[in-house]
């Protein structure tokens, strides 16, 4: 009897501090009770500083907290990342960690999940299943409230006047389409304002001067403003316009979302004009969502994690508090 107390009181603090000292198993209890928790991570690459941002929030936490992570970059190829979930639950991990990169095509290897009893977390990017019970929740932000305070802002700047170019994250990505339905949604109220041109720069800088570059040689008379799904596509954007002999933030409006500190330096040099935060440092919300659902508390299905907009007004003075 007295093992199975010691049990219940060890799962308790199975993901909390694990004390550096090797633990003294509780004479005999089940040597599993006691193993650090094992948590398999399949992270979608390192296509940005937001994504760079996440992991090291993610590992980090983990490091923390004592979980024995094993880690997968995708390099952003869906293969890969279920690859890597097939391979987790084939060493019967306690937790599976998906921030997926694409909405479809998780079906299969999540229902191997479900039968091998293992909870999937999905950080930063939903998924479209047909069985929720796929996935026990999902930690993120409200994609399409990013897009709409997007809209209003560029609105307000633009007094609802605007030829835009929108640069696009990755196609069939959760934030790629939920920014742009959010943004259209309120683009609704401002008959003025209209996408001009929308193409995907798969949220890296490089793509994102790409196809800045290909909209300046056919449209550079026209281009009155940027809307770019990430920070990082933005960046690239700034450069190419620059290049171009333009002057981003001044003759054109950029605004983007993420928030990363790149972002807040180019608000501050007048290059760019706002961006919504997306805030990557999901770590100790991971970790707690996961020793809540090995305790058998039910979470809700989604843990939206809190937005706002920055300007190039406030820039300098919140930059020094930016943790990434
Ligand atoms: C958002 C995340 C997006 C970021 C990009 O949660 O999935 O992917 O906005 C990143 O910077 O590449």
């Amino acid at each position: 009897m007295r093992w199975m107390i010691a049990v219940a009181l060890l799962s308790l603090v199975g993901c909390k501090q694990q004390s550096s000292e090797p633990q003294q198993q509780p004479a005999g209890s089940p040597p599993a009770a006691a193993r650090k928790l094992t948590i398999g991570f399949s992270q979608v690459g390192a296509e940005s500083a937001w994504r760079t941002a996440e992991t090291k929030s993610i590992r980090g936490e983990a490091e923390k907290r004592g979980v024995e992570l094993k880690f997968s970059d995708a390099q952003g190829k869906q293969a890969n990342q279920i690859n890597a979930i097939s391979s987790f639950i084939a060493q019967k991990v306690d937790a599976i960690v998906l921030a997926p990169v694409v909405e479809t095509g998780w079906e299969p290897v999540l229902t191997q999940a479900k039968e091998a009893n293992i909870p999937v977390i999905l950080v930063d990017r939903g998924i479209k299943v047909s069985d929720e019970s796929l996935y026990t929740t999902l930690i993120a932000s409200d994609f399409v409230e990013e897009g709409k305070m997007a809209a209003e802002w560029l609105a307000k700047k633009t007094n609802g006047k605007a030829r835009i170019f929108e640069l696009q994250g990755t196609t069939g990505a959760a934030p790629a389409i939920d920014r742009k339905k959010g943004f259209e949604a309120a683009l609704k109220n401002y008959p003025e304002m209209t996408i001009v041109k929308s193409q995907s720069a798969d949220f890296t800088r490089a793509k994102g001067k790409e196809v800045m570059e290909a909209f300046i040689k056919s449209d550079r008379e026209n281009i009155q403003a940027v809307y770019a799904h990430n920070d990082d596509m933005a960046l690239g954007a700034i450069q190419a316009l620059e290049e171009a002999g333009m002057n981003p933030g001044k003759d054109v409006t950029l605004i983007s979302i993420d928030g990363v500190k790149g972002a807040f330096e180019a608000m501050i040099a007048g290059k760019l004009n706002a961006t919504v935060e997306c805030n990557p440092l999901m770590g100790a919300t991971v970790f707690d969502t996961v020793a809540k659902v090995r305790a058998g508390e039910k979470v809700p299905k989604f843990i939206q994690s809190k937005d706002q907009l920055f300007e190039q007004s406030t820039a300098a003075q919140v930059i020094s508090s930016r943790e990434y």
